[in-house]
């Protein structure tokens, strides 16, 4: 298989600064080697270029709503480039506001292919806000409703497709902080939420299954992980840490449950914040589950 690690650095989408410089962390975290490790051919493209954080108030409900364009539609173009060329696209964010650009890539290419895309929400957050209901305006809080539909032309709209997901089309994972009006638009749409109480309940495992039971030979899986989805103990190097997240093992369970599905077709890796962390050891654990994510097992397992 081979791999195109496409840099976004950027943070127009967040309050907090600093995930701008999360691709820099990834490849000082040995990413290209630890999947080159794996038997996977490695292109690193380098960085996107955009417009920078220009750290303005909000306006109409949104800040930085043309230069998170701006970032997206960039990154719509290397995701769909990348696809076109037989490889699996991984995104090193950069904050969450970017995974409208990858997915409705993703999507566009799953449309021209006929096949099924299904998208695995890894978050701490619901990120399900409109312009309408956002409490801080940041588009990372915004990009689930983006892609369901609910949201300004110039985001919903950067492919054909429209609105680019149905919400049968996602899974959350891990949401442990939502806003009322997210509660309310998650709830509307009827979207799978596997929230920490679920997790509690059910065990990490149980989820995993339930969450990939509709995964077929046709279904192209689509990652997109927020780095806040961890607990902030092992993973302080986020800008919007929320407590009582998942554990490494059981993130570990994740990747290497996502692995043995054989369906994973692209991945976003968001929200690393290298500002806040310590000693790049965020950066450090996400190479880590990447490794997973791409095969990496302990020891010899029987094919289940
Ligand atoms: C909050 C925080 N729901 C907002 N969202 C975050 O601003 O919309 N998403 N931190 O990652
Ligand atoms: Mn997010
Ligand atoms: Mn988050
Ligand atoms: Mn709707």
């Amino acid at each position: 298989r081979a791999i195109t690690l496409i840099g976004a650095p950027t943070d127009v989408g967040a309050s907090v600064l600093g995930a701008s410089m999360g691709p820099e962390a990834m490849r000082i975290a040995g990413i290209a080697q630890a999947l080159r490790a794996r038997d996977l051919k490695v292109l690193d493209i380098g960085n996107l270029v955009g417009p920078g954080n220009p750290q303005s108030p909000a306006h109409g409900g949104f800040r930085h709503l043309d230069e998170v364009v701006a970032w997206n539609r960039t990154l719509y173009a290397a995701t769909l480039d990348t696809l076109a060329a037989g490889r699996l696209p991984l995104m090193m964010g950069g904050d969450h506001c970017l995974a409208i650009g990858s997915i409705s890539a993703v999507a566009q290419h799953c449309r021209s292919r006929q096949k099924r895309l299904k998208v695995l929400w890894f978050d701490a957050h619901a990120d399900s806000n409109t312009p309408q209901t956002s409490p801080s305006g940041n588009l990372h809080g915004m990009p689930v409703a983006c892609l369901l539909g609910h949201g300004p032309s110039a985001l919903t709209q950067l492919t054909d497709t429209f609105p680019v997901l149905r919400a049968a089309q996602i899974a959350m994972i891990g949401i442990r902080s939502v806003d009322a009006s997210e509660k309310h638009f998650v709830n509307e749409h009827h979207i799978d939420v596997y929230d920490m109480r679920t997790i509690d309940e059910m065990g990490m495992r149980a989820v995993m299954q339930s969450v990939l039971s509709d995964v077929d030979e046709n279904t192209h899986l689509h990652l997109s992980f927020d780095m806040d989805f961890l607990d902030p103990g092992v993973a302080p190097g986020v800008g919007t840490p929320v407590r009582g997240g998942p554990t490494y093992r059981e993130t570990q369970l994740c990747m290497e449950m996502l692995a043995d599905s054989g369906a994973l077709a692209s991945v976003d890796l968001v929200e690393l914040n290298p500002a806040l962390d310590i000693r790049n050891q965020t950066a450090e654990l996400a190479v880590e589950l990447l490794e997973s994510l791409f095969g990496k097992s302990t020891l010899m397992r029987e094919p289940r």
